[in-house]
């Protein structure tokens, strides 16, 4: 699939297509730049360009909310389409469809080239200062001014074997620290305990600004073992361009705006956070967190930092719902389940993963037909971060809200069809959770079966009120060739 290669080019691609405001009064990154992305996220702008930042030399820029929702008519999914190769206008679960195979292809591994813009500038060693780049406050009650929102975190295990690019939100602690959550069960954290075990610093690399498909599949749920560069190459069927660190034994995207190298320390930790959230909530937790300590800073000349302003739906969490309802289709169909399609409304946070089911195709009972998707769903990491799972039938647009809330209210019994999954392992964001369900992070989880019960009869199975089933097709032509006589529009 032929992708975009870096972010200039994604800029001028979304610049065409309309899917983007360049805005060249002046921003402070202090509070000022969150507010201009939280307004425009809640109307579903396009993407910013910030030219001008306070404070910064001339030809600083951001690139704000670089896959958030686009409000016009067939574009929602817009930014997201664009970074993957695909058109403007590509329907989601098309989108769905490709993200849900791309694990699969054969995986590319990459190249080391010898140059790349992002070594015009190099600050080492005693130059070392974080200040030189714009990461702002977002919100006024986030722990810190946050450089990474949409980061690429390169670590590899200590053993070498399995590099991986996650995406990880990186606070500023000071001019060369910063600090994120290693989450154990992320695979930022399983590489920081290989090398806890060796007890040697870890180190890593933060690439910013790169070609616009790597964050994608950064922050989806690849398999642990799987290097995501490999997955990036597989799909775009040509190796990634990386170029070797300068201070750590690690390679970043050729393609990178802005890179940030050092070591996480194994002795030496500080309070992150808190942060708000995509649950759409400013969580209070501090905790404290191994410090990333900086050896190095290199960037382009005028280079652009993308940003994210996270909170509540629909901000660029979007490819999360996207990539995870992926990841749970390809999840569902290599376990031999009778599913059509699977979509998270962007507006759920990451709670609700629709699937429509064939239930024609499947020879079980409902019971077992749930228990079969629960258990594929949540016995995996992509299943962490849905707890509610919504099972319809296949005459549902899944993707359009009205048929899935129509569904659920008329279809789904109040007793019968919730089923609940008690101890079931999840990410511990969700705001409803009791705190020694948040430590322990695992909860009741709860599928809503909104199918047609299977011992129903086919002739008793109710009849859709729609135009086609009710009226005969007569009076449907009729009603086509009469509609604008009638005084209707189209
Ligand atoms: C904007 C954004 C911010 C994210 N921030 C974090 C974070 O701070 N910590 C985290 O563990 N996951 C975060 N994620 C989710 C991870 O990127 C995702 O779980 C991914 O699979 C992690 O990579 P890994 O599977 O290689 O560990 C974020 C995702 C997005 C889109
Ligand atoms: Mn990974």
């Amino acid at each position: 699939m032929k992708t975009i290669d870096s972010l200039r080019e994604y800029i001028q691609t979304l610049e065409k297509q309309k899917l983007l405001l360049e805005i060249d009064t002046e921003v402070d990154c202090h509070l000022e730049l969150g507010a201009v992305m939280k307004k425009s996220n809640d109307m579903k702008g396009p993407a910013l360009l910030f030219n001008k930042l306070k404070g910064f030399p001339k030809g600083f820029r951001v690139l704000g909310s670089p896959v958030s929702a686009f409000y016009k008519p067939g574009l929602m999914y817009a930014r997201l389409a664009v970074s993957m190769g695909l058109a403007p206008d590509t329907g989601v679960l098309e989108i769905i469809d490709k993200l849900s195979a791309i694990a699969d292809l054969p995986p590319i591994k990459p190249v080391i080239v010898g140059e790349s813009p992002c070594k015009e500038n190099k600050l080492l060693g005693e130059d070392v200062d974080l200040s030189v780049l714009p990461a702002p406050l977002l919100h006024s009650g986030d722990g810190g001014d946050y450089l990474g929102t949409w980061p690429i975190v390169i670590t590899k295990s200590a053993d070498g074997k399995w590099v991986n690019w996650g995406m990880y939100r990186v606070m500023v602690h000071d001019k060369k620290t910063l600090g994120t959550p290693l989450i154990p069960t992320q695979h930022i954290g399983m590489h920081y305990a290989t090398w806890k075990e060796i007890n040697e610093p870890m180190p890593f690399a933060i690439a910013f600004g790169t070609d616009p498909l790597t964050p994608i599949i950064a922050s989806m749920a690849i398999p642990p073992y799987v290097s995501e560069v490999d997955v990036v190459g597989g799909y775009r069927e040509k190796p990634v361009e990386l170029v070797k660190c300068e201070t750590v034994d690690l390679s970043v995207p050729a393609s990178s705006e802005i890179v940030i190298e050092g070591t996480v320390s194994m002795d030496d930790s500080r309070l992150e956070g808190p942060f708000t959230e995509y649950t759409g909530f400013l969580l209070k937790a501090r905790k404290s967190w191994p410090v990333f300590n900086v050896s190095a800073i290199t960037y382009r000349n005028n280079p652009i930092m993308p940003v994210v302003c996270t909170g509540e739906p629909v901000e660029d969490h979007l490819t999360m719902s996207v990539s995870l309802a992926a990841g749970a289709l390809n999840l569902l169909r290599k376990a031999g389940l009778p599913v059509k399609g699977a979509f998270i409304p962007a507006v759920s946070a990451l709670h609700l993963l629709v699937i429509s089911v064939c239930k024609d195709r499947f020879s079980g009972t409902d019971e077992e037909l749930v228990n079969a998707i629960a258990k594929t769903v949540w016995s995996d990491k992509v299943g962490t971060f849905t707890p509610k799972i919504m099972i319809v039938d296949d005459d549902i647009d899944i993707t359009d809200l009205d048929a899935v809330v129509w569904s659920f209210s008329t279809r789904c019994h109040p007793g019968a069809g919730f089923h609940f999954f008690p101890d079931t392992t999840i990410v511990p964001l969700s705001p409803y959770l009791a705190p020694e369900e948040k430590k322990a992070a695992k909860t009741t989880n709860v599928v809503y079966d909104c199918t047609w019960s299977s011992k129903l009869a086919k002739e008793d199975i109710p009849v859709r009120a729609t135009l086609e089933a009710l009226w005969p097709a007569e009076v449907r032509s009729k009603l086509q060739n009469n509609w604008r006589e009638y005084g209707f529009e189209d």
